[in-house]
């Protein structure tokens, strides 16, 4: 069996007002997901277009010029950056011979691919369900009308995308039914934790390096240079050290642990059907005692990396402020790949994070001193950053 990666092109669409530098970053991040979901990555193309084509998004003649640079590179996968609808992928299908996959499916892809765990599976085929239900009328165009009867068709005069429809609801109850079993054990788990532990989780960015600070902090976990490597929530005991002074006799020699929970990455437009899917899972989240904000300082695109960070805690339920905020610890991870004055400059704009390094263990003891002093208890007084809050609303003209 040819077990090749498969070759794919990367398009994406820059409209009037996208500036071409971001829509270069946003086809890299795509090219790194392509590789996560085992594809091996031939071309990268821009597509200006002004208006999208109602029909084929990008237009005819550009899909047809790519159509034949695919054919002379033996590649058979078209991956676009935009979502698109499922009649749209359909016509670019057809249009231009290649199997087309827009962001969300991708995505999507790479969850069933690691999916391990009865929760994690449940959830991801929980999106996949939500994501395809309304794509179904694409892949029917000659809507013919089935006589009714036997098997799983229903009344006379159903057709099949009215059965298709039908199945994947009833696959979307049962699987809401089997999460919300899922949670309820989870649930009982947590209660049955060591009491009086104080709950951390990790959180960020995907591929920031949570796996790798939960290794640092515990001694366990494992560490890819992927994207959307961990999915399952781990829980692991970290040791804290004392917090006994010799000095004044203070504190108490008993050694002090918290629990520290990894947990799935986050990214830009991370679909909503699996933002919604992991609520249950993304609860050790919400219900965490802090959080450990882990980012990679070394990326180019760190701040917009951050505010995508803030929003999806937002959208989750967790607020920076307020009497429910949790503690947070910004983590500036992977500084060993910035020199001197990149990380003063870090230093100003971040004034309130840790530079870690991960792998080296660098900053993990200050890491460690932070939870040990703040947990349990509420939140300090803190200045916000502007990654936390939301965009300003804008203006009226
Ligand atoms: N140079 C350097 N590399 C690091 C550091 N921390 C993590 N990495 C690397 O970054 C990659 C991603 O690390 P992970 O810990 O798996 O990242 P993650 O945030 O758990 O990623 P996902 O689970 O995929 O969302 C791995 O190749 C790590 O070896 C660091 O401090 N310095
Ligand atoms: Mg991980």
């Amino acid at each position: 069996m040819d077990d090749s990666p498969l070759r794919c092109l990367l398009i994406a669409r820059q409209g009037p007002d996208d500036r071409e530098d971001r829509i270069q970053d946003h086809l890299l991040e795509l090219a790194e997901l392509a590789r996560s979901c085992g594809f091996e990555v031939q071309t990268r193309r821009i597509l200006k277009r002004p208006q999208i084509a109602p029909r084929t998004f990008y237009g005819s003649g550009q899909l047809e010029a790519l159509a034949e640079e695919a054919a002379r590179q033996g590649t058979r996968h078209l991956i676009c950056d935009d979502e698109l609808s499922g009649s749209q992928v359909n016509a670019i299908e057809k249009l231009t011979g290649l199997i087309c996959l827009d962001r969300t499916g991708l995505i999507l892809s790479i969850f069933e691919q690691r999916a391990q765990t009865r929760e994690a599976k449940a959830q991801v085929e929980l999106a996949r369900c939500e994501y395809e239900l309304p794509r179904l009328k694409g892949a029917w165009t000659h809507l013919e009308r089935q006589g009714g009867g036997v098997g799983l068709r229903g009344g006379p005069g159903e057709t099949q995308i009215e059965v298709d429809r039908r199945m994947i609801r009833t696959r979307i109850s049962q699987l809401k039914r089997e999460l919300t079993h899922l949670e309820q054990v989870r649930e009982t788990q947590r209660q049955g934790r060591p009491k009086g532990l104080p709950r951390v989780a990790l959180v960020g960015y995907t591929n920031a390096g949570k796996t790798s600070l939960l290794k640092a902090l515990t001694g366990e976990g494992e560490p890819r240079d992927l994207l959307f490597a961990t999915l399952d929530t781990t829980t692991r005991k970290a040791w804290l050290g004392q917090d006994f002074d010799p000095e004044t006799g203070e504190g108490s020699l008993e050694p002090k642990h918290c629990l520290v929970a990894d947990t799935v990455g986050f990214i830009r437009k991370l679909p909503h059907q699996l933002v919604a899917a992991f609520r249950s899972t993304l609860g050790e989240v919400r219900t965490a005692d802090a959080l450990l904000v882990v980012a990679d300082a070394a990326h180019p695109d760190l701040e917009d990396h951050l505010k995508v960070v803030g929003t999806t805690l937002r959208e989750i339920g967790c607020e920076p402020e307020g009497v429910e905020a949790q503690p947070r610890l910004l983590v500036l991870n992977q500084v060993d790949r910035l020199h001197r004055p990149q990380k003063l400059d870090l230093k100003k704009r971040h004034p309130g994070a840790v530079q870690a390094c991960a792998l080296q263990g660098a900053g993990v003891a200050e890491i460690r001193l932070w939870l040990r002093d703040l947990i349990p208890g509420p939140a300090k007084p803190r200045e916000l950053e502007a990654w936390e809050l939301p965009e300003p609303e804008p203006q009226a003209p």
